[in-house]
């Protein structure tokens, strides 16, 4: 028989144990539990790294486990909505397992509290396997499990009467101090929550970048020799820092912010198998490292366009030999996550000799954000635009006939080789120099191929060879440099480079569009008396 307060007289309450909580506040005690604990844990995870916040890396988790046709399915027919949907899936699982672990606690608190405890060590594990956490950010999933815990308990015995009530406390002031409890706890909760999801976007893509530490590539590069610049007679340092590297895309006010632990890359279309590859995916293979220079078509004759790094990364080749190209694709189409496109021939993709990349690192640290973080491609020999998508999210095997990229849409090219170069860095435009010993130097560039010369004349001269650089490698940029003695007056430099393959840049100026300007740099400056 139940034995129920009002069958008692006051002061002969009948033992906490036997009394049943009404199914209502066992529901609300569940509930409010799940909010509290799940809003504890995105808190602290939005104060320390997004990506520690249990309910999300449990998202992640499924996501991760979810089979790939389904997966596949999912993309298909769901597409944006995806996202939301795992969420909300997981919110109505969260949900009836608090509503359960209220019911099995209508006399006693310890069923619930272990319940709590349990779906606390699921986040737990969830978000220790999340590929950007450290040991510290754990302390959101464990904060949040204890809050779990601890709350179920509370709103348990304050449900009961327990805890602060003088035993004449009547039922009705009992139900009072139980929803404003229940209440108060609950909005709290929404509100640490809010708070700590506001922190999270606020951090995004840099706390996720930040938590991934070093890079070390099972094959490094080459050390760089070091007579690779001519750094002191004023040309680049042969390596670019990162925050040096020029930088080109469409953004205006901010690059996307894409957390590793929340990127997808899908390798689909004239495939045999669809890929999907996650962050981990890509990070936990063997990495390999190799020496980039990249090039912009919009790089005037002279430009600044033109950076070299180490990148970091998988080789392309062999993520599209195990999606299996099919006879026929000539296209690589790649999307960024803001939409951006680029059409890479398939053969320069897959030529090992040129050995292009899906890079998730430079120069020994994760991309910089801006540069297309957390992973981008990078194919040796081609112009930018038509090789190397930062933020990269989804490759498709096609032709060129079936897809227009983005640039090409808007009237640039659709093979785009970078063209041999050669510019001038010193003496700088206009310079003033003292009589005697001028050196003009630069780089000049012909990836793929490599530099076989470069040619120096003044006021149109005759062509003077300059001393090159240590060749790095064929991808990459070489210094020149040529000493000569100058007489006051006024003078041009000119420079032309000549590839292995025996091209010698023409003279005739080419603008940028569709293909890469070329035409001979130039550059005036004045001996004193
Ligand atoms: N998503 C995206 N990727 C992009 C671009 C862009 O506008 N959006 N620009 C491309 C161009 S034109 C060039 S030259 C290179 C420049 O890369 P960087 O900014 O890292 O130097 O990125 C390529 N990848
Ligand atoms: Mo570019």
């Amino acid at each position: 028989m139940e034995i129920t307060t009002k069958a008692t007289e006051p002061g002969a309450e009948p033992t906490a144990e036997r009394v049943r909580l009404p199914l209502s506040r066992a529901v609300a005690i569940g509930v409010v539990t799940v909010i509290a604990a799940v809003a504890a844990g995105h808190l602290v995870a939005g104060l320390i790294n997004p990506a520690a916040s249990p309910v999300i890396a449990v998202g992640n988790s499924v996501r991760d486990l979810t089979p790939p046709a389904v997966t596949e399915w999912a993309i298909a027919n769901l597409g944006d909505v995806k996202k939301p949907l795992v969420f909300v899936g997981l919110g109505i699982a969260l949900l009836v397992a608090g509503a359960i672990a209220g019911l099995v606690s209508r006399r006693r608190p310890w069923p619930g509290m272990g319940i709590a405890a349990a779906i606390g060590i699921v986040g737990l594990v969830s978000v220790a396997d999340q590929a950007t956490v450290s040991g510290f950010d754990l302390l959101a999933p464990v904060l949040s499990m204890l809050t779990g815990v601890g709350v179920f308990l509370l709103l348990h015995r304050v449900a009961r009467g327990q805890g602060g009530a003088s035993e004449a406390q009547t039922a009705g002031s009992n139900r009072r101090r139980f929803l404003w409890t229940t209440g108060g706890v609950a909005v709290g909760a929404a509100a640490f929550g809010a708070v700590g999801q506001f922190l999270a976007t606020l951090r995004d893509a840099e706390s996720s970048r930040a938590a991934i530490g070093t890079l070390t590539p099972s094959t490094p590069a080459p050390p760089v020799p070091a007579g690779a610049d001519f750094a002191r007679q004023g040309t680049p340092r042969f390596l670019t820092s990162n925050r040096d590297f020029y930088r080109v895309d469409t953004e205006l006010l901010s690059v996307p912010q894409v957390r590793a632990e929340d990127w997808l890359l899908r390798v689909h279309g004239l495939v045999d198998n669809t890929k999907t590859f996650t962050f981990n995916d890509i990070r936990n293979r063997p990495l390999v490292e190799r020496t980039i220079t990249m090039t912009c078509v919009s790089n005037e004759v002279g430009g600044p366009y033109i950076s070299t790094a180490n990148f970091i990364g998988v080789p392309l080749r062999d993520l599209l030999d195990e999606a299996g190209v099919r006879a026929g694709a000539d296209q690589l189409f790649s999307s960024s996550v803001d939409g951006w496109t680029a059409g890479s021939p398939v053969d320069a993709a897959m030529d090992r000799n040129r050995g292009a990349l899906l890079a998730i690192g430079m120069n020994g640290e994760p991309l910089p954000v801006e540069h297309g973080f957390p992973a981008r491609m990078v194919i040796p020999g081609l112009y930018g635009f038509v090789s190397a998508t930062k933020w990269v999210v989804d490759m498709e095997l096609t032709t060129f006939a079936a897809r227009e990229s983005y640039w090409r849409k808007r009237g640039w090219g659709i093979k785009a080789p970078i063209k041999t170069q050669s510019r001038i860095d010193a003496p700088r435009g206009f310079a003033t120099l003292p009589p005697g010993k001028v050196t003009i130097a630069g780089v000049a560039w012909a990836q793929t191929v490599g530099i076989d010369k470069v040619e120096v004349r003044l006021n149109g001269g005759n062509w003077q060879e300059a001393e090159l650089t240590t060749e790095v490698n064929t991808q990459t940029w070489r210094m020149w440099r040529l000493n000569v003695n100058l007489a006051p007056g006024s003078y041009k430099a000119e420079v032309r480079a000549t590839d292995r393959r025996g091209n010698t840049q023409p003279a005739d100026r080419v603008p940028p569009i569709p293909d890469g300007a070329t035409g001979w740099h130039s550059t005036d400056f004045t001996v004193s008396r």
